[in-house]
């Protein structure tokens, strides 16, 4: 739910409202903060030029207002709670609310200004990442500008030259503020509303945290042993659905803010990278593929027709990048048998349970007594049984029947009969092994032997 409260100048807190200049209070548009992490419909433009806005997953687009024929937007950066699943809320940076911020949506050629008030306890910038725009309206702490001290407000006014897919973040003390949650997605829409125009278009930011369960503030110094993956700050079972009418055309945008790369796999369907961070592909330069590897740093805008209805999963393929935070460190038990230990464990420790033994497939049933505010490793219920997933994990949703503006989350799929795996019934025969055509019964084993080159001398 959007919520507007009013603005009072960070440093001047402690004054009364009535005693700030109705001039300052002027000056700066509206605050508008989200309270949660649904998917918000799409901010339909009611004022400047049109264009066909975008649907951010688990977030939202942030509202504008014209003044002088410049869209004026509001950013403040800010300590949040984000619920990353339901039974886990981290305590994080962001801007208005939420981790990540707002989307900002502009179309090519506007005239943008945007206020950033920094209500952090240390300073702050953003960087408008991939932009063209005057190099003092880049945002990087100390180079281009001075860092925003708490309590201060900045203003950045550039025209939004390109159309295409950008991101937001902090160019200072960097290290911490994306660790924390602060970024944000950023859409230029083209100035034709009909110029590669999609009937749905969704974003989110690839993002990873270090929560130690139990626990609610990310570790800020992790380089690579991230325990959740995240699309917009959210894992599986969290991560709402991609929901399409069938036949529609659809575009994805994926940024990555991670420190690993991430390769994007749709089950389904094929799709053409349209758009990477300098802007559209060219057609001719573009080829089907089912797999995308986004790149730290790095934006993608994939496209396809939902041609096939289903619950089709959409996933990073890295597969530790489909689990939550319990579990990464468990060792390999696959064959040991643990019975007798078990036996002795439990005398100690009543309520242990041993796992791993054929197989980590249980750990997605299992209801194991877990920390405080922490997700199992796998996760998930489907229609059919556990999914055991987590992170960076959902699914594209495709129904005949759907309203262009619906969307809703459409429930589980309902299978046409006869058109899901299925268990063969009745007495099975044995299969018999056809011996390899080539091998000869008496073959012996061949053993080559590779010297060391310099071994033998010439
Ligand atoms: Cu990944």
């Amino acid at each position: 739910m959007v919520t507007r409260r009013d603005f009072i100048l960070g440093a001047g807190a402690a004054i009364a409202t009535s005693a700030v200049s109705s001039v300052s209070l002027a000056a700066l548009p509206e605050l508008v903060t989200m309270n949660g992490p649904d998917t918000q419909p799409p901010l339909m433009p009611e004022t400047g030029r049109p264009y066909n806005p975008v649907v951010t997953l688990n977030g939202w687009s942030l509202p504008w207002r014209m003044k002088n024929g410049v869209k004026e937007f509001h950013l403040v950066a800010e300590p949040v709670v984000r619920e990353m699943a339901p039974g886990m809320k981290a305590h994080l940076w962001g801007y208005n609310g939420q981790s990540p911020g707002p989307t900002i949506e502009v179309v090519e050629g506007d005239k943008v200004r945007i206020f950033v008030t920094n209500r952090l306890p240390e300073h702050t910038t953003i960087h408008w990442h991939g932009q063209r725009l005057p190099n003092g309206m880049d945002g990087v702490g100390g180079l281009t500008q001075p860092q925003i001290q708490p309590g201060k407000t900045y203003v950045y006014e550039f025209e939004a030259k390109r159309p295409g897919t950008f991101m937001y973040h902090p160019h200072a003390d960097e290290m911490t503020q994306m660790a924390m949650g602060m970024m944000g997605f950023w859409v230029t829409h083209p100035k034709n509303p009909k110029s590669m125009a999609v009937d749905r278009d969704y974003v989110f930011i690839l993002n990873a945290y270090d929560i130690d369960p139990g626990s609610y503030t990310p570790r800020i110094s992790t380089m690579l042993d991230f325990n959740l993956w995240t699309f917009n700050s959210r894992v599986f079972p969290g991560i709402a659905p991609l929901v399409a009418r069938k036949n529609d055309r659809v575009r994805i945008r994926v940024g990555n803010l991670t420190m690993t790369n991430h390769p994007i796999h749709l089950h389904g369907h094929e799709f053409v990278v349209t758009g990477t961070d300098g802007g559209w592909t060219p057609p001719a330069s573009r080829w089907p593929e089912v797999t995308t590897d986004i790149a730290v740093g790095q934006m993608r805008a994939i496209e396809f027709i939902a041609s096939e209805p289903g619950d089709w999963a959409l996933h990073c393929h890295k597969s530790h990048h489909t689990m939550n935070a319990m579990g990464h460190d468990v060792p390999t038990m696959i064959g040991v048998d643990q019975r007798d230990v078990v036996k002795k464990i439990t005398s100690l420790v009543p309520d242990y349970m041993q796992m791993g033994e054929a197989g980590m497939a249980d750990m997605g049933e299992m209801v194991m007594p877990l920390p405080e505010n922490t997700l199992p490793m796998m996760t998930g219920q489907g229609q059919f049984g556990p999914i055991e997933m987590g992170g960076m994990f959902t699914t594209v949703k495709i129904r005949e029947q759907l309203g262009r503006q619906d969307y809703k989350d459409p429930g589980p799929y309902q299978f046409p009969k006869g058109t899901v795996a299925y268990e063969l019934q009745g007495e099975v025969p044995p299969a018999e092994r056809k011996p390899p055509a080539a091998e000869s019964p008496d073959k012996a084993i061949e053993l080559k032997v590779r010297k060391p080159q310099g071994h033998e001398g010439h």
